[in-house]
C-alpha cells in the first residue's frame, strides 16, 4: 500500500493547505484499499502461475502478459486477467479483497483457467498461489461470501470431448489459510444444464 499511502498522505498535505483540518489527514492517510483502487491495481500486478512461465509467474501489462512460446516461435505464451472477478473480505481483517480468474494459452488447443486472491490492506496488493480450474472452461461467476471463494463453473466430464463445450455446473470454494489459497470443497452435484 507504500504507493497509495504516499499519494493519500499528498491529498491530506493539500486538504491542509486548503484549510482543511486534521481530522482530514487522519482519515485521507489511513485509508484502506477501495474496491476501486483494487480493481485498477489488477490489470499491473505480478501473479505466480508456476504452470505459464519457468520464472514461477507472470506480471501483467493492462492485463496480458505475453512472449514468443519458444525462441523464433510464432506461438505466443500469453496470460491475461479474466472476468468475472470477485470483491469481499476474504481473510477477515475488514479490508476488501479480490478473487481473480487468470487464463493461460500457449497458442495451442488448450486454454487454461486459475483462480487467484489477491489481499489488500496496509500493504501492497498481493497475489496468492494460482489453483487450476481447468482446461476450455467457462467461469460463470466469482463471488467472495463469508470469507471464502465461490466459484460457478461450467465443466465437462472426464470423458467428455474437449471439443464439447462446458455444461456440467460445477460449484468450487477456496479460502484462504496461512497465505495461501486453497480449495475446502468441490460441491456436486453436477448437474447438466442440456447443452451438449
Ligand atoms: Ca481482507
Amino acid at each position: 500500500m507504500r504507493t497509495w499511502r504516499f499519494c493519500s498522505a499528498g491529498v491530506a498535505v493539500v486538504s491542509l493547505l486548503s484549510g482543511c483540518n486534521l481530522a482530514t489527514l487522519a482519515v485521507t492517510a489511513w485509508s484502506p484499499y477501495s474496491r476501486s483502487a483494487l480493481a485498477q491495481a489488477l490489470p499491473d500486478m505480478t501473479y505466480p502461475i508456476a504452470d505459464a512461465h519457468p520464472s514461477g509467474s507472470v506480471t501483467l501489462n493492462k492485463g496480458v502478459f505475453e512472449e514468443p512460446a519458444a525462441p523464433g516461435s510464432a506461438s505466443m505464451n500469453r496470460v491475461w486477467l479474466g472476468e468475472p472477478r470477485g470483491y469481499g473480505d476474504l481473510d477477515g481483517d475488514g479490508d476488501i479483497d479480490a478473487a481473480v480468474n487468470l487464463i493461460h494459452s500457449r497458442g495451442g488447443s488448450g486454454t487454461f483457467y486459475y483462480l487467484t486472491a489477491v489481499l489488500a490492506g496496509d500493504e501492497e496488493p498481493e497475489a496468492l498461489n494460482s489453483i487450476f480450474l481447468g482446461d476450455r472452461i467457462t467461469v460463470r461467476s466469482l463471488r467472495i461470501e463469508s470469507g471464502a471463494i465461490v466459484a460457478d463453473l461450467l465443466t465437462r466430464s472426464a470423458t467428455g470431448p474437449m471439443a464439447t463445450p462446458p455444461s456440467i455446473e460445477t460449484r468450487r470454494r477456496f479460502v484462504v489459510e496461512n497465505g495461501k489459497l486453497r480449495e475446502v470443497h468441490h460441491l456436486p452435484p453436477p448437474r447438466s444444464t442440456g447443452v451438449q
